[in-house]
């Protein structure tokens, strides 16, 4: 007995040792096996970030702290700016020039007969991004004596929005509460375990590069500005300041009369500019390095200077002029749309482009990546290319609002490189997304890029351990958009699961979890919506499927059938000049391509056109016949997903790996669930067998019909 209660102890003790909770993200600096002798000591300013956070991540990695040095010695470590006399010394200031204020260096030097290393920048951000650099580095083991590293961003926000409300909930939030408002909490506070959460996430997110968060979601309540609020928005930033990161608030347009009493909140009335100028001062002498305000108006019930019959323009250019003084900037979102508009997708274009040039230098227009929101895969927001005179901003949601929620393992960063790389053809190709909205096409001064966040106060941060992913991915895209997908997921999985338990991660693991990640994206598209489909969502939440919602005086645009068009003849949203004319909305030739039913890229053909069901695809199958093997491609995918998962249990810690396999479990029946659901539904107009090779469906219409979600988890 007693032998047995032993053994059961050493068991306990050995999973455990074995056990992560996700918590450390992809900084388990601790688990590295690192070699102790790379650095001899240190030159740099110990009291500064980028000095301390070299030291918390060396000593969690096993070491003692590196001794700070006063000359030079073999394999000493430098840290400093162009200020500093050994920097000054090796005569780098041009190059310091081209790197900008956040940019940085990192040399492996000869210095008469010692190897050292040195990085370099013009401020202290830049310094501390050059330390995560090679911090990063030493975890993947691709720290060498012979390092030349030159980086700086590619877009100059590179902004976290929280869609987080006051009383602590998340809109589309899968990972908890907000991590910034606490749930239930009459008045704002502040406690010790509130601190360090935010230095950490302030970590996660300097490590990747982000520098700005928006605390509030953008369906903004007007307290947020209240004195009592602006208090702990005041905390938050000075956690946040020491690494690099500004503070943003969304705000709601008729907060001058909700909080300030005024009689209206037009964007031209005098007292309405007074009430935002003295907020905006009261804001800046609490803050003075605030970064400014984030903006949805008009939209989805919210107020707008529209209700003044005022435009988009002289909205932001209001708030604009309020910030302009201390340096803030307005990122005014344009997720716009009616009830009245016969094509959705054409709406935002409509409002924005005849405001091209009309808004100020500090202002820049926030555009969700596709023209709907946020599917699973859209065509590019047209605007992209079109808004030559104006400042656009791409906006992208890490967290999986239309993607499987907290369940399913998807990753975002091929998405998001499939729209970064589109060729808009605005000006001639390689009219890319991504040089658009670093300002190499047009002339714009101001760059920022935003992710909605995934993070709540789960322990992982992010519900699904995966998901952990796309947070990283949106950074490093953010910091530099031309790196690959292969590249962000190599590092990510070596630094989230290296070593994490004695058998490591071998190649094979690493290269099966890389296979997955790959691939994640496309699976989903196929087992939720293939070909262009979209909006199949049920009503009440964007989890699963209901193609054939019908709610009784619902708004047209928010139900699915508005998008599929099933009908006798096909499927799918005709937006050809003979349709909707959507696609008069992009250059050509990517217009003729769309337009035109025969060059339409098949993964966006139902997007563009409504397809006979006898339609002949390039594979020779018909339309009908390539829909229902899409959607049992995408089930077998996760299949596959959950056999290779299955193989990496020697090399993954005991509580990772069995809570990414019960995901992984949620995610196969949520897949046989999508796939009977919109096969079932679109074969009551197909008419047309299921091709008898693929896997028959398990459930039946009528039980489908009958499901209904729990409101609160899949909001
Ligand atoms: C914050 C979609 C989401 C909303 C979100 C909105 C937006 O409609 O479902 O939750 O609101 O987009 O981006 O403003």
């Amino acid at each position: 007995m007693k032998k047995n209660i032993t053994l059961l102890f050493a068991l306990i003790i050995s999973l455990s040792a074995f056990s992560e909770d996700g918590s450390r993200l992809w900084l388990r600096y601790s688990a590295v096996n690192v070699n102790k002798n790379l650095f001899s000591g240190i030159i740099g300013n110990p009291a500064s970030t980028p000095c301390k956070e070299f030291d918390y991540a060396w000593k969690s990695m096993g070491n003692m702290s590196l001794t700070q040095q006063k000359n030079i010695t073999d394999k000493i470590l430098v840290i400093g700016t162009g200020k500093d006399n050994f920097i000054q010394s090796l005569k780098i200031s041009k190059e310091l020039k081209l790197i900008g204020t956040e940019g940085y260096l990192i040399r492996s030097l000869k210095v008469k007969d010692d190897s050292i290393t040195v990085i370099a920048a013009n401020t202290d951000a830049g310094l501390l991004y050059g330390v995560y650099h090679l911090l990063r580095l030493i975890q993947v083991n691709q720290f060498t004596s012979s390092l030349d590293i030159k980086e700086k961003p590619s877009y100059s926000v590179r902004i976290l929005n929280h869609w987080d409300n006051l009383n602590g909930s998340v809109e589309r939030g899968y990972a908890g509460h907000s991590i910034f408002w606490r749930y239930e909490e009459e008045h704002p506070t502040i406690t010790n375990k509130d601190v360090t959460l935010w230095t950490e996430y302030a970590r996660a997110n300097a490590s990747i590069g982000i520098n700005g968060t928006a605390l509030n979601n953008v369906n903004a309540m007007p307290k947020v500005l209240s004195g009592e609020y602006l208090q702990k928005v005041k905390a938050i930033a000075g956690v946040m300041r020491p690494y690099g990161i500004k503070v943003y608030l969304s705000i709601n347009f008729s907060s001058p009369t909700a909080l300030g009493g005024l009689k209206t909140s037009d964007p031209l009335n005098k007292d309405v500019v007074k009430w935002w100028n003295a907020k905006t001062k009261e804001i800046y002498q609490l803050i003075p390095d605030f970064g400014g305000f984030l903006v949805k108006a008009n939209s989805e019930g919210l107020p707008g200077p529209q209700d003044f019959g005022r435009t988009h323009a002289d909205g932001a250019n209001m708030l604009a002029d309020a910030l302009k003084p201390y340096g803030g900037i307005v990122m005014w979102r344009a997720f716009v749309y009616n009830p009245d508009e016969k094509d959705r997708a054409k709406q935002a274009y409509k409002e924005f482009l005849p405001l091209d040039g009309q808004f100020r230098d500090n202002v820049i227009v926030q555009v969700k990546n596709g023209p709907i929101d946020f599917q699973p895969r859209e065509a590019f927001s047209p605007l992209f290319g079109a808004m030559k005179k104006t400042a656009l901003m791409p906006e992208l949601q890490i967290t999986q609002e239309y993607l499987g929620q907290g369940n399913h393992l998807v990753f975002l960063s091929t998405m998001w490189k499939e729209f970064l790389d589109t060729d808009t053809h605005a000006q001639g190709n390689g009219t890319t997304i991504a040089k658009l909205s670093t300002g190499q096409v047009y002339p714009q001064k101001l760059t920022a890029i935003a992710g909605v966040a995934n993070i709540g106060d789960d322990a992982n941060w992010c519900g699904h351990h995966f998901a952990q992913a796309n947070w990283y991915a949106f950074g490093r895209l953010a910091w530099n958009n031309e790196l690959t997908s292969e590249e962000i997921a190599n590092e990510w999985i070596t630094m989230t699961f290296n070593n994490s338990t004695p058998a490591s991660l071998s190649n094979d693991c690493h290269t099966q979890i890389e296979k997955v990640m790959l691939l994640s994206r496309e699976a989903v598209v196929n087992y939720m919506m293939p070909l262009g489909l979209h909006h199949l969502f049920a009503w009440g939440h964007h989890y699963g499927p209901e193609p054939w919602c019908a709610v009784p005086g619902a708004r047209p645009d928010w139900l699915p059938s508005y998008y599929h068009k099933a009908d006798s003849v096909g499927l799918g949203f005709d937006r050809s000049a003979s349709g909707s004319n959507a696609v008069s909305q992009y250059a050509q030739p990517v217009k003729e391509q769309y337009d035109d039913l025969t060059k339409c890229p098949e993964n966006l053909i139902l997007w563009f056109h409504h397809v006979p069901w006898d339609y002949p695809m390039k594979n020779g199958r018909t339309l009908w016949e390539e829909l229902c093997y899409t959607y049992d491609s995408g089930v077998m995918q996760i299949r596959d997903f959950q056999k290779i998962w299955d193989r990496t249990e020697p090399c993954i810690d005991a509580q990772r790996f069995s809570e990414i396999q019960s995901k992984l479990r949620i995610q196969v029946r949520d897949a046989v669930w999508w796939k009977d659901a919109c096969l079932l539904y679109f074969q009551t107009y197909s008419k047309r067998q299921i091709p008898y090779d693929i896997e028959r469906p398990v459930h039946d219409l009528d039980d489908l019909k009958k499901i209904k979600l729990d409101l609160k988890q899949h909001n």
